[in-house]
């Protein structure tokens, strides 16, 4: 397919625009064809940027530039009308001002380069809850990186030519050739010229200066949360930063449960767990983000907008997620700053494999033991989802799965129980919006210090977050709604000698279970001051070893630690100003006093 052959005239004209900005030498148009895409990976090996591994088949690994190596919230814009629809949470810069910085800076900026088309569907293309979407970027990794991680194909231009709506996003670089000059493996601009800007009112994603993650492969956290979260206060829907996973009993009973974790808290090993439990099984639908409409029933179908997984490989072993590890070993992957051994294969810290030496991601020697980490943390795999091993095979059913249950977590050495089930919906919102972890004692001072992170949707919010509790408070006030319970859970408590009170990993099944149960109606619970705790028994324990003492630390209420917690809950809900809702005050006032 040609430029010449599309026809519509709203996305023609957008091209054009761009492609004479830009002047790059070549426009390719992307299908997701295995063809192209192939040959698109032989140029990078050619460039040398990505290197084929032997194993697994048909997979690359690839080495950033060291300063473009995760997402940069610091450089994250909102450019809403108004700075305060970006709200306290968010960066803003003027969209006027921004877009007349971007012609600077877009001018000629693909010069030397190949400006690529990508037109990507979010969801199952057929899916009433999925969206559409055109990347524009000059970077071939990104293209290869966007066939996996959502739908490419050709067949979006044809839903654009009926009328669908569609999310204009543009990538570059930032890096033009000048002619002759020789290209690097990983071009990127200096960190204090990368912009990743959204434009909320007229659905644009503007990313310029870096190749990496999350900046550049914009179907991701820029559309399915930062702008899919505007849509979704627009349209009456959800856009959440959350895991979907599938449970089912001994009996073949189902239950599909939505969690929110922030960054790096485990969501891709929890949402491919392998249960502990005798005849209980979790299957995935997603790892990282859910799309939920009400359906005609009144519940709420989920699907998951992405198609493959951009997870962490640091710490991913067969200990701690050996479903990913099957899914990534089954090939057509692509592997981001991790080291490479001397006979071609891919490793990390943790890795199952025990190499002797290696070439780390900053292509220096390294043997064992030297002290260094051999991965950047941040080293990443992409990896198709229909490769994993427990993909649920509905997965990518257009009308979504019926949500039962939403968990919130975050990681609390102290306080906070196991799990702990909201009293109702508001009090539940209440939950999603203390949701917090504790900082590090990297930072001297601020032990005890809890670091906000409002359903997991912090860095991922479009909007001003407090406009966003009020829409999920809407949510609960839908007519004739099967509302999922709320759960607040908490795998990452310690005693004070710094020991874990709880196993975790695939022992986390028995607090699913119990969660499960509860929605079956089926699990008794204690009313406490904090929430609705398992009643005596009613948490399968069966065959695992927690000390009394420590049973009653993960299930209890500890009244005076929750009463400290209290100011920091009020200094965080001050930053919202008159945009909280009084709802959310009104539950803090209702702890309080239940605490006594
Ligand atoms: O650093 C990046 O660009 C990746 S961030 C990411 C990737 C996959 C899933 N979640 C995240 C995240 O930051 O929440
Ligand atoms: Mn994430």
């Amino acid at each position: 397919m040609q430029l010449s052959d599309i026809k519509n005239p709203t996305l023609k004209a957008w091209l054009q625009t761009w492609i004479d900005l830009c002047t790059p030498d070549n426009v390719m148009i992307c299908d997701g064809s295995q063809a192209q895409y192939d040959d698109l990976a032989n140029q990078m090996v050619k460039a040398g940027s990505f290197i084929k591994l032997d194993e697994p088949v048909n997979s690359y690994f690839v080495r950033s530039d060291p300063g473009d190596v995760a997402r940069v919230e610091g450089r994250t814009y909102i450019c809403s009308r108004k700075k305060e629809d970006a709200g306290p949470t968010n960066n803003w810069k003027d969209p006027v001002e921004m877009k007349a910085e971007f012609n600077q800076l877009f001018k000629g900026a693909m010069k030397g380069r190949t400006l690529y088309i990508i037109p990507f569907s979010m969801g199952p293309i057929e899916s009433p809850i999925a969206k559409y979407g055109i990347e524009i970027t000059d970077s071939a990794y990104v293209v290869i990186n966007m066939c996996i991680m959502t739908r490419v194909g050709l067949e979006v231009f044809n839903k654009i030519d009926k009328g669908a709506e569609f999310v204009k996003c543009v990538h570059s670089v930032g890096a033009p050739l000048a002619d002759g000059q020789a290209d690097v493996p990983w071009p990127c601009a200096p960190m204090d010229n990368k912009y990743i800007t959204h434009f909320p009112e007229t659905r644009e994603i503007i990313s310029f200066g870096s190749g990496y993650g999350g900046n550049a492969l914009l179907g991701k956290k820029c559309f399915a949360l930062r702008i899919a979260s505007v849509q979704a206060r627009d349209e009456g829907w959800l856009a959440e930063h959350m895991l979907i996973l599938k449970l089912t009993n001994p009996a073949g009973v189902v239950r599909y449960i939505a969690a929110a974790f922030p960054s790096a808290c485990g969501k891709t090993n929890l949402a491919m767990m392998e249960p502990t439990i005798p005849g209980w099984k979790v299957e995935t639908i997603g790892d990282d983000i859910a799309w939920m409409k009400f359906g005609e029933d009144g519940q709420l179908y989920a699907i998951n907008p992405e198609n493959g997984f951009f997870g962490v490989a640091p710490g991913t072993s067969m200990h701690s997620n050996p479903n990913a590890m099957r899914t990534v070993n089954r090939g057509n992957s692509i592997f981001t700053n991790a080291a490479i051994t001397i006979d071609g294969k891919v490793w990390w810290e943790d890795h199952d494999a025990n190499p002797e030496f290696l070439i780390d991601w900053l292509r220096r020697p390294w043997s064992k033991g030297c002290g260094r980490k051999a991965a950047h943390p941040n080293a990443r795999f992409t990896t198709p989802a229909a490769q994993c091993p427990v993909i649920a095979p509905e997965w990518e059913d257009p009308k979504g799965v019926p949500i039962s249950a939403f968990l919130f977590g975050g990681r609390r050495k102290t306080v906070v129980p196991l799990v702990n089930e909201a009293l109702d919906w508001e009090h539940g919102v209440f939950m999603g919006a203390t949701m917090a972890s504790e900082m590090t004692a990297a930072a001297v001072g601020v032990l005890g210090q809890l670091r906000f992170d409002p359903f997991a949707m912090l860095p991922f919010c479009g909007y001003n977050m407090g406009d966003y509790f009020k829409h999920w408070l809407k949510i609960g006030a839908y007519k004739g709604a099967k509302l999922p319970k709320i759960y607040y859970v908490n795998w990452f408590r310690k005693n004070d000698d710094g020991k874990w009170l709880w196993p975790g990993y695939g022992e986390n099944s028995r607090v699913l279970k119990w969660i499960f149960e509860r929605c079956e109606g089926t699990a008794a619970c204690k009313q406490t001051a904090i929430g609705n705790l398992p009643a005596e028994g009613s948490l399968d324990l069966k065959g695992l070893k927690v000390p009394a003492e420590d049973q009653a630390l993960l299930l209890g209420v500890d009244t005076e630690g929750w009463k400290a917690l209290l100011p920091q809950i009020e200094d965080h809900f001050a930053k919202f100003g008159d945009r909280l809702p009084a709802e959310l005050h009104k539950q803090l006032e209702a702890l309080k006093k239940r605490l006594g």
